[in-house]
């Protein structure tokens, strides 16, 4: 089983503008526990005290994921992220030539020697402790360094080797480019010196490929990917967590993994404490997505959902729900009617029509129509038109 960690308080509080509090941070562990990821990064405690006291707290927690701190490759930061008792450190540094080269100024040998020094540390300290190890920006540097410096990580250590597409690089299909050219070769050319660390894959979107490179990678055998709650992250972010899951189970994982009927409150918590709102037609987890509106789709899916839905809203603890606009038609209005407890009035094909017309002036507003709030005061419009002491024709009176 593919396992997930979620970044959403390391690599998500780097989106520009995201705070996360404390108290937040441990609302946002427990949702992702009760859904189930395996990981929770929460953050590098030597960037503020406060990060090191959520990493604290959630430790402390008592939650069934693995509690994790990230670490730049220094003494002094792996420290400090042992004195906030997780059980997962992230130690990353590049070995791309150009970073060695332009901001290092250092040679591939002195890089692998630190990797040594630091992950030796950190195992020494506390030996049930699960390392990571990322070249970062894997995707971008020379195979060579990486195999060379995953393998001294392995060896001095480290149980996960994760690949970076820290600058969204990668892209599926090509040779070697692809999330999976670089799963299998690592996989082989680390087996090839007896060493099997699990692979991590962290798949940045820059090109709108987070996720399909995460999938290419899940099908190479990638044994973990990271994600984060509506995909936050530096620049256009990573995968997003809830789009994994779906396609994951897509592809065979076991639906009962995950307890997805929690994503809507993690996503809406997460949102209204970043500042961010959801696009309505995010896959998902956006007000649109399992909404029907044209007149056409409204009149299939109230025979059989599935006619427009490839996805079963119920596995999110969902419904698919109806939108009432200039694309309506008959049945849409007669589905609302039902909806607000006024399905008697369905009957009346005059009405409904009249409604249906109503409904289509309303909508050139170009905001959506909210069903529960205002259809009801269009009933009642109508109503007071058709009663015999009634002063004029309310539907031109009606105020758009
Ligand atoms: C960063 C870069 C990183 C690190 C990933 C990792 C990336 O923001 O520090 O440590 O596994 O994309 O390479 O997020
Ligand atoms: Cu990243």
């Amino acid at each position: 089983m593919v396992q997930i960690l979620d970044s959403t308080l390391r690599e998500g509080e780097q989106t520009p503008g995201v705070y996360f509090s404390p108290d937040q941070k441990m609302v946002i562990a427990q949702f992702l526990d009760q859904i189930g990821v395996d990981i929770i990064e929460v953050g590098n405690p030597a960037v503020d005290s406060e990060i090191a006291l959520a990493i604290k707290r959630i430790s402390q927690a008592g939650l069934n994921a693995k509690i994790g701190a990230h670490s730049l490759c220094k003494i002094d930061n792996v420290r400090k992220a042992l004195d906030c008792g997780v059980d997962f450190l992230g130690i990353f540094f590049s070995v791309s030539k150009k970073r060695l080269q332009q901001d290092y100024n250092i040679h591939l040998d002195v890089a692998i020697e630190k990797i040594i020094e630091v992950v030796t540390f950190a195992k020494e300290q506390q030996h049930d402790l699960l390392i990571r190890y990322t070249p970062e920006d894997t995707v971008r540097s020379p195979i060579e360094n990486v195999v060379a410096a995953a393998s001294a990580a392995v060896k001095a250590g480290v149980n996960i080797i994760s690949i970076a597409d820290t600058t969204g690089y990668s892209t599926p299909f090509h040779p070697q480019r692809s999330m999976y050219f670089y799963v299998k070769t690592l996989k082989e050319e680390l087996g090839n010196r007896g060493l099997y660390p699990q692979i991590e894959v962290h798949c940045h979107n820059d090109k709108g490929l987070a996720l399909v490179n995460a999938l290419d990678a899940y099908r190479a055998g990638a044994d973990i990917i990271d994600v984060t709650t509506m995909g936050l992250g530096e620049r256009a972010g990573i995968v997003d967590l809830a789009e994994l899951l779906i396609n994951l189970i897509d592809m065979g994982e076991a639906e009962k993994n995950w307890q997805l009927n929690y994503i809507d409150d993690l996503y809406n918590f997460v949102s209204q404490h970043s500042h961010i709102s959801i696009p309505p037609h995010t896959p998902i987890t956006g007000k649109n997505a399992f909404t029907h509106y044209a007149g056409v789709h409204v009149k299939a899916v109230a025979k059989n959902q599935q006619l427009y839905q490839s996805l079963d809203p119920h596995i999110l603890g969902k419904k698919s729900s109806l939108a009432l606009g200039m694309q309506s038609g008959y049945t849409a209005v007669e589905l609302a009617l039902k909806q607000i407890g006024r399905g008697e009035l369905a009957e009346n094909k005059d009405l409904v029509n009249k409604i249906l017309q109503k409904i289509k002036v309303i909508a050139k507003r170009g905001t959506p129509i909210d069903i529960e709030k205002e259809l009801p005061e269009i009933i009642v419009r109508f109503s007071v038109a058709n009663h015999p002491h009634s002063l004029g024709n309310e539907i031109c009176t009606f105020s758009v």
